[in-house]
């Protein structure tokens, strides 16, 4: 059977991605390059986070910092890596990250636009708990070679030709789609690979986790709060990283729903649509999830703004079902 050589556990990254070009919209190979440049700048990233409790050591014997510069923030670093592995590659014509206020134009003549948030789990990064990386591929609109407009980079999440993570916790992993399910890769340090460790993943339609900061429940509405009580009521587990990648990743094997509601303070949420939201909620719908803003598919919202924010009710869609229900 020749569909299974390249898509059994174990396989690298590399060859699964070659072994299924055929499914990508336009077999021309750039999508696969463009996804082989993000699993190699996700390795680059990996290392310096695996160094980073060491900066302040190093710097004590003073081996970092020759000319006396700040230390910059592994998020900043994360952003100049994934940047310049996206700038080498050639595939993308423009990148949206949640580190530049601007699009960030990098090949007028290349076909793909990705939105990402370098490093996300800001408050985990210090502390050695796991964050992660998100990203959404589009194709552009306008034509190859001109100026990339706003059009391109506000698509719906609905327009994505891929999305992922790369999650950095006990162990690193990417997971990804395009459209057929979805697959999971982890590092395999020695051999400096991703190699697939969960092929086709699927979600439990149901669970009994729920991920929210419920320190912020008294700024939540009646709704959300009512079904927070309903949470506790079904004796259902609460688990919070505060690190959207982990959460969601941890509720997509478990089954259970994380949410990030509007409050008094931040009307639309805190999360951004474009390169949080839409990734996740590609990956969730792929592996049988539900992802919505309470009423709405996140992924039929239309942007308006890079920076966008949106409430999201992710995970085992009984439960999403349940949470609006309460709405
Ligand atoms: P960031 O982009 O500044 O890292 O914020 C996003 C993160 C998510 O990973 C996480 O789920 C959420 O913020 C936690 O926010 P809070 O501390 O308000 O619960
Ligand atoms: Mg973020």
């Amino acid at each position: 059977d020749n569909t299974a050589i390249g898509s059994t556990i174990g396989t690298t990254l590399d060859r699964f991605i070659k072994n299924k070009q055929s499914e990508f919209p336009f077999a021309t190979g750039e999508l696969s390059q463009l996804l082989r440049d993000i699993a190699l700048a996700g390795k680059i990233i990996n290392l310096e986070i695996s160094k980073s409790g060491l900066l302040d050591i190093a710097g004590a014997y003073g081996t970092t910092n020759i000319q006396g510069e700040a230390q910059q923030k592994l998020d900043v670093i994360a952003n100049v890596r994934f940047i310049r592995a996206l700038k080498n590659g050639g595939e993308v014509c423009a990148i949206v990250s949640e580190e530049d206020d601007e699009i960030v134009e990098i090949n007028v003549d290349s076909n793909y636009v990705v939105a990402m948030d370098p490093l996300d789990g800001s408050s985990n990064i210090d502390v050695n708990v796991s964050i992660g990386t998100i990203f959404s591929i589009y194709r552009r609109i306008s034509p190859v070679g001109t100026h990339v407009t706003k059009e391109d980079v506000l698509q719906k999440g609905d327009q994505q030709v891929a999305a992922g993570y790369i999650l950095y916790g006990s162990s690193t992993m990417l997971v990804y789609t395009t459209g057929h399910g979805v697959n999971g890769f982890t590092h395999e340090p020695s051999l400096g690979e991703f190699v697939l460790s969960h092929s086709d993943i699927k979600s439990p339609q149901d669970g009994n986790i729920y991920s929210i900061n419920e320190g912020s429940y008294y700024s939540f509405e009646p709704g959300v709060r009512k079904y927070i009580e309903y949470c506790k009521e079904q004796r259902y587990s609460a688990r919070y990283i505060g690190s959207l990648v982990s959460d969601f990743h941890r509720n997509m094997f478990k089954g259970g729903i994380y949410i990030y509601p509007r409050t008094d303070q931040a009307l639309n949420g805190k999360l951004r649509l474009v390169y949080e939201c839409n990734a996740l909620a590609f990956i969730a719908e792929q592996s049988g999830g539900m992802a919505t803003d309470g009423e709405r598919r996140i992924m039929e919202i239309d942007p308006l703004e890079l920076h966008q924010r949106t409430q999201l009710f992710i995970g085992s869609p009984t439960m999403v079902q349940k949470a609006q229900s309460f709405l």
